[in-house]
């Protein structure tokens, strides 16, 4: 064991190579040396400097689980077995990223341009993140899907045709398939592999990852691109394990097709997903019962065919758009901003032009307002008249009021036909909100005194979210510090992309930075760039590794916690605050302050060669 630890360090990047018969090292074909170990036998130089070698006397050895004996590795990975049952080390690579979602594929895709060797941990048997897990009828982006795709390569973004503005779930996997594809990514992604732990070895500046498969890694940079929303949230309502009929999650849902033809169905959950898919399910199902605790503001959508006028105009204008998206507060590219027609409206006059333009883009149409709380009050009650106006029965449109929380304080929901289907005669709403579901039976759902005989439920509640998925993994950094046990209180980072005590760990989209706050795809793109940038300055200047100052983590969460006391937008009640999950503390998660000024700060910490935000360790 000793000889592994006292091995010097070699920064030439060499393959891992296979030992034939347990003595020799086949030799490599990149022409470094080898150089015999202390009891003759032949090794390479291995990947991270750490060298091969055979288990001599003195090392104890401790059977593995298939019975053959093996030493223990220095920061606790176990050397494995190679096909031909010799021992080995750990597969070391320079990067590690976990999720093959938008974040990751990036992320994998900027690594291997630049020459890295890098793979990525997926733990869903395809690639797509969300838009694999989330494939409930209805699921679409809220954002037009020529902004919401990836910037970085011209010829990508001129050659993909998205056949809707806002594209469907199933064409959005197509979209990330046909990304691995071009980019010959996929030999790097391992598919149903869940990471498990991540240990960071102090020594050696870098980590060991295992995973549920038995996996063990070493890789210098380890990046968390697990997504904000993944870790579906835990329903526990009673009963529900008795239920005879099907119980589906919006946000694991089953890759086959799922038919509600002559079904009862019920509903939970009023957010995002569960308004994109009620009122679908209600086009097919017998009877649809929604279970509504929070109304959520709904607007609509618009959604349409992308025609040949609209995609040349984008297609022509791309480098200057998402330039013009970077420099806005949301990430998104709105072609209304210099629209001076609506400066001599009146407010309802704005507010019907909003609604008419639809999605996110409704709020061009109040130019920057949004941050006035009598602005929010005036919306807020206008959309109250819209549901009175378009839903039939005055009793279920007010159930359908928001009560709780004005327009603008929580991502508003965004889809098409949502008020409209409660005039169906086939759906019920039904109004939880000072009722708990007691239990769920064998044949449906019990409240108080009635019960709802249904034959499928969907569960639409929501995530374990910005945490979550983190949390889902053992993260140990220097000193074995847990960050569980960092993160007790509340989520602690710098720009959402770093932590201190987790050196060389890079968080996409992580709490503290936007996080959803608009356009998810140019902040994970950013994100991308600012890592790997940092990666490429490190290797260049022989430096080992980085982590924030406590200081300026401290100081960054102090202005993530100022910015929120100051915008309308963080006061809701939502996942994005940690209060969509009981047992969670309450705490701001996301920097509200505009992506334009994120990025500005991002680049900032990246100045002066990273010292003044950053610790950065050189090799001895
Ligand atoms: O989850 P949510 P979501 N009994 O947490 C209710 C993104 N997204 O999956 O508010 C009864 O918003 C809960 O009620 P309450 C988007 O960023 C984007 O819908 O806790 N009800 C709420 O109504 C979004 O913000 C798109 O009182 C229960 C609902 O379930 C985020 O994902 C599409 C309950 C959960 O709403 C999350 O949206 C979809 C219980 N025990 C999602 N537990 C796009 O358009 C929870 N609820 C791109």
């Amino acid at each position: 064991m000793a000889n592994i630890m006292n091995m010097k360090k070699d920064m030439k990047c060499v393959e891992h190579l296979p030992n034939t018969n347990g003595v020799k090292h086949v030799p490599d074909t990149n022409g470094v040396e080898r150089v015999p170990n202390t009891n003759g036998v032949e090794h390479a130089p291995y990947t991270n400097g750490v060298e091969h070698v055979l288990i001599t006397n003195g090392v104890e050895h401790v059977p593995n689980t298939n019975g053959v004996e093996h030493a223990p590795y220095t920061n606790g990975v176990e050397h494995v077995l190679n096909t031909n049952g010799v021992e080995h080390l750990p597969e070391t690579i320079d990067a590690l990223v976990v999720g093959a979602g938008f974040a990751g594929l990036a992320m994998l895709h900027a690594l291997r341009e630049r020459g890295y060797s890098a793979k990525i941990f997926e733990a869903g048997h395809e690639i797509g993140g969300t838009w694999h897990w989330n494939r409930y009828p209805g699921a679409r982006c809220d954002v037009e899907s020529m902004q919401y795709s990836y910037s970085f390569s011209d010829e990508l973004q001129q050659q993909w045709h998205w056949s809707e503005r806002f594209a469907k779930q199933p064409e959005i996997l197509r979209y990330l398939n046909h990304v691995v594809d071009k980019f010959d990514l996929r030999k790097h992604i391992q598919l149903e592999t869940r990471v498990t732990s991540v240990i960071y070895d102090e020594d050696r500046s870098q980590w060991a990852i295992t995973t549920n498969r038995d996996d063990h890694i070493i890789a210098k940079f380890c990046i968390m691109a697990t997504g904000c929303l993944s870790i579906p949230k835990d329903p526990n309502i009673k009963g529900l394990d008795q239920f005879k009929g099907n119980v589906y999650s919006t946000s694991h849902w089953p890759a086959d097709d799922v038919s509600f033809i002559d079904r009862r169905v019920a509903i939970i959950g009023t957010g995002a997903s569960g308004v994109q898919c009620i009122p679908m399910i209600a086009k097919q199902a017998t009877h649809l019962y929604v279970f509504q605790r929070t109304p959520n503001f709904v607007i609509p959508a618009n959604y349409e065919p992308v025609d040949s006028e609209y995609e040349d105009d984008w297609k022509s204008n791309y480098t200057q758009r998402r330039r013009q998206s970077l420099e806005s507060p949301a990430g998104i590219f709105f072609g209304y901003v210099n629209d001076s027609s609506i400066a001599t409206m009146t407010d309802a006059e704005r507010f019907e032009e909003g609604w008419k333009r639809g999605g996110f883009s409704f709020y061009t149409a109040f130019q920057g307002r949004l941050n006035d709380k009598a602005i929010s009050e005036i919306i807020s009650k206008l959309i109250c008249d819209k549901i009175r106006k378009t839903v039939k029965d005055p009793a279920v449109a007010e159930t359908l009021f928001p009560y709780d929380h004005l327009f603008g304080t929580k991502r508003p929901c965004v889809t098409s036909q949502y008020y409209e289907t409660f005039n169906r005669d086939n759906v019920t709403l039904v109004d939880i909100r000072n009722k708990n579901i007691d239990e769920i039976t064998p044949t449906g759902i019990q409240i108080e005194d009635k019960h709802y005989d249904v034959d499928d439920i969907v569960l639409a509640i929501g995530f374990d979210a910005i945490t979550g998925a983190i949390f889902n993994i053992d993260i140990h950094g220097r000193s074995g510090q847990t960050l569980r046990d960092k993160w007790t209180i509340r989520p602690r980072t710098l720009l959402g992309l770093m932590m201190a005590h987790f050196p060389n760990l890079f968080t996409i989209t992580g709490p503290g930075s936007p996080v959803d706050l608009g356009n998810m795809i140019p902040h994970i793109e950013e994100n991308v760039k600012w890592i790997i940038n940092c990666i490429d300055y490190l290797k260049m200047h022989n430096i080992d590794s980085i982590e924030p100052t406590v200081n300026a983590q401290n100081a960054w969460m102090d202005h993530v916690d100022m910015v929120a006391g100051q915008i309308l937008c963080s006061t809701g009640n939502s996942w994005y605050n940690g209060s969509s999950l009981s047992g969670k503390t309450n705490c701001v998660m996301r920097y509200a302050g505009g992506f334009n000024n994120y990025l500005k700060m991002c680049e900032n910490a990246a100045m002066h060669d990273y010292a003044q935000f950053f610790v950065l360790k050189r090799s001895p």
